[in-house]
């Protein structure tokens, strides 16, 4: 199938076609992961299109949903492979920042590994992280932000969990396009990625799992 109809429709903000379109590559064979690429090749590009102020906040919004359109249709089989979890994760963007398709993105290939996850949405304040931490047996805090007003919240995030002890039950990922390797580090995170199928693997080798496990 040929990628450039759904990367057009996604361009043009075409909820229905993207949906349409990603199920019927689907259904004529075309890999999952294919089209996941295709999908966020063509989102970056209207990344860079908006940052070039060459498209603006409307275009970029209607062109988001009509990426979930296409994500949704896509979880399902992402999330097939894995039976029983191997793990626990509460993946959110934090507070201040209402970007989510990343941290879909990275909850999509975290249950496409067989992770069980745990959404905690967008404007996420730091109370509900650390209770997550505390009340739902999770093994992962995952923390995403693309605004750089935002990334303070996630050292407030670790600190809170440092103070409460909860450090030793519960390891700490970071991401999103503004994060770096150096931040997390000084943030004292775990664990960085910089994309999705990545924070799989960091979050494998935080748990000390082996990739065949999963
Ligand atoms: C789409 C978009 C929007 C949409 C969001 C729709 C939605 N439902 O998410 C809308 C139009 C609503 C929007 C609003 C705003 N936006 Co905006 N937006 C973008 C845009 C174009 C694309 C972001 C995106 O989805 N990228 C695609 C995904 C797949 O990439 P990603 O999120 O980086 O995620 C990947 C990795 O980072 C990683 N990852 C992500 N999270 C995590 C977490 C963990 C734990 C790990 C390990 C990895 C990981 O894996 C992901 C997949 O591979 C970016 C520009 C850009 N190129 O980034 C601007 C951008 C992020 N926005 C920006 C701004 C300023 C805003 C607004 C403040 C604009 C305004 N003036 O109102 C508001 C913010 C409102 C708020 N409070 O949040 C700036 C941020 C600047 C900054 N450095 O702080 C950017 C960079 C644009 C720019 N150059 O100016 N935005």
């Amino acid at each position: 199938m040929d990628l450039t109809g759904i990367q057009n429709a996604l361009k043009d903000g075409d909820i229905n076609k993207v949906g349409e379109l990603t199920k019927a590559a689907l259904d004529e064979g075309t890999a999952v992961k294919t089209l996941l690429d295709a999908l966020i090749g063509e989102m970056d590009k209207i990344g860079v299109r908006f940052r070039n102020n060459e498209i603006f906040i409307p275009e970029v919004m209607i062109s988001a949903k009509a990426m979930h359109a296409g994500l949704n249709i896509l979880e399902p089989f992402l999330s097939k492979s894995g039976i029983k979890p191997v793990a626990k994760i509460g993946v959110g963007t934090v507070k201040g920042d209402l970007h989510d398709i990343g941290k879909n993105l990275v909850a999509m290939m975290f249950r496409g590994a067989g992770f069980e996850v745990l959404d905690l949405g967008i404007d996420v304040p730091i109370e509900k992280f650390i209770d997550t931490a505390k009340n739902k047996e999770v093994n992962i805090i995952a923390m995403s932000t693309l605004l750089t007003t935002s990334m303070g919240v996630m050292k407030d995030v670790i600190e809170e969990l440092k103070k409460t002890g909860l450090l030793d039950k519960v390891k700490t990922m970071v991401g999103g396009a503004p994060v770096t390797e150096t931040y997390a580090t000084s943030i004292g995170a775990n664990g960085y990625a910089r994309d999705a199928s990545s924070a799989v693997d960091k979050a494998r080798e935080l748990l000390g799992l082996l990739k065949r496990q999963i």
